[in-house]
């Protein structure tokens, strides 16, 4: 499959969130061309009759219709109220992926797209998925802003420094389409792209088999959280008093000096990166500091073996 040259100005719908997308645009448009269509006619029409020389009638109207008047406004504003409603709702969306995604995490920097699957396969700039299965992205950029941009899936969000943000999408065909960045972020912006493969569920596996990876990403973040000592504080028969991990992730974790935080992929890469910044309540904040030694990737890895401790 060859993914379509050219201009893309309507490209296809991959997933059912394309498709409204779509519709929320077509009818945006079609509700302003019927706003604006009259107001252009009435335009033309008045310039003609009231054009410079011609007889017609200058005098001040003597009546005013209020309701009218009121009309024009409200209505416009009534139906402009229902797009919003229309178009948050689909933007809402966008932020509750269904619980059982595909996590796959993306690191973007300049100038590429890497992507881990959860059994450690590793691809840059070419994202494999399985066709009608809900993907969650999980995405941080090495460098500077970023935005990964899905054109066949109408779908669009900004890769940071920093902060993890999120995507989710359920491809419904199978192909091969473009993903682009979406945010100008130096010299070869232009190149930074790829293609979004997408496959049905036994091409997936077969294609994971070929992949091939020694240890999933869990495993490799187990072998990184002793490479790192983390297990010298953290582990079973540690001497130190520093909490044990398992289970805390996605559970509410008491802070010292009060409040609660539930452990998500962010406050586990704070814990990391600035100990100091959120201490567990009832430890010292003896934790060392891992920034500039961990990177993003090997980040993402001890996250999925935290997370595979709960
Ligand atoms: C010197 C001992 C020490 C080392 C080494 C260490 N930690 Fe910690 N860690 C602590 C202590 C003590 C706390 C609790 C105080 C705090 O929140 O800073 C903690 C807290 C955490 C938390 C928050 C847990 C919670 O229940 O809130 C995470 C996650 C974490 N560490 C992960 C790691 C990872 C990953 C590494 C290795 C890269 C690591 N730690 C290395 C001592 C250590
Ligand atoms: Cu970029």
């Amino acid at each position: 499959m060859e993914p379509t040259k050219g201009v893309e100005l309507w490209p296809v719908q991959l997933s059912q969130h394309a498709q409204q997308v779509d519709w929320v645009i077509l009818a945006f448009t079609a509700l302003l061309v019927v706003l604006v269509l009259p107001v252009f006619a009435a335009m033309i029409y008045f310039a003609v009759k009231y054009r410079r020389g011609s007889m017609a009638d200058r005098s001040p109207s003597a009546s005013r219709n209020v309701w009218l008047e009121a009309s024009w406004s409200v209505i416009p504003f009534l139906l402009a109220g229902v797009f919003f409603a229309w178009a948050a709702s689909l933007y809402f969306d966008l932020f509750h992926p269904p619980a059982d995604s595909l996590g796959i995490d993306v690191v973007a920097k300049q100038w590429m797209w890497k992507f881990e699957h959860p059994g450690g396969q590793r691809e840059i700039d070419t994202l494999h998925v399985p066709v009608n299965t809900p993907v969650e992205l999980t995405m941080i950029s090495e460098d500077v802003i970023h935005s990964l941009y899905f054109p066949a899936l109408r779908i669009k969000q900004d890769v940071l420094p920093g902060r993890y943000t999120r995507l989710w999408f359920k491809a419904d065909k199978v192909g091969e389409y473009h993903l682009h960045c979406a945010e100008f972020c130096g010299t070869d912006h232009a190149r930074m792209g790829g293609s979004l493969i997408v496959l049905d569920p036994e091409g997936y596996q077969r294609w994971l088999g070929q992949a091939g990876a020694d240890t999933s990403l869990a495993a490799a973040g187990e072998a990184l959280f002793r490479k790192y000592g983390c297990s010298g504080c953290h582990g079973a028969n540690s001497s130190v008093r520093a909490p044990n991990l398992a289970g805390v992730y996605g559970s509410p974790v008491p802070l010292d000096g009060g409040g609660t935080v539930i452990a998500d992929e962010r406050y586990i890469r704070d814990s990391v990166l600035f100990p100091k910044k959120q201490v567990a309540a009832g430890y010292k904040p003896i934790m060392p500091t891992f920034q500039g030694q961990v990177s993003e990737e090997d980040l993402l890895k001890l996250i999925a073996y935290i997370k595979s401790l709960s």
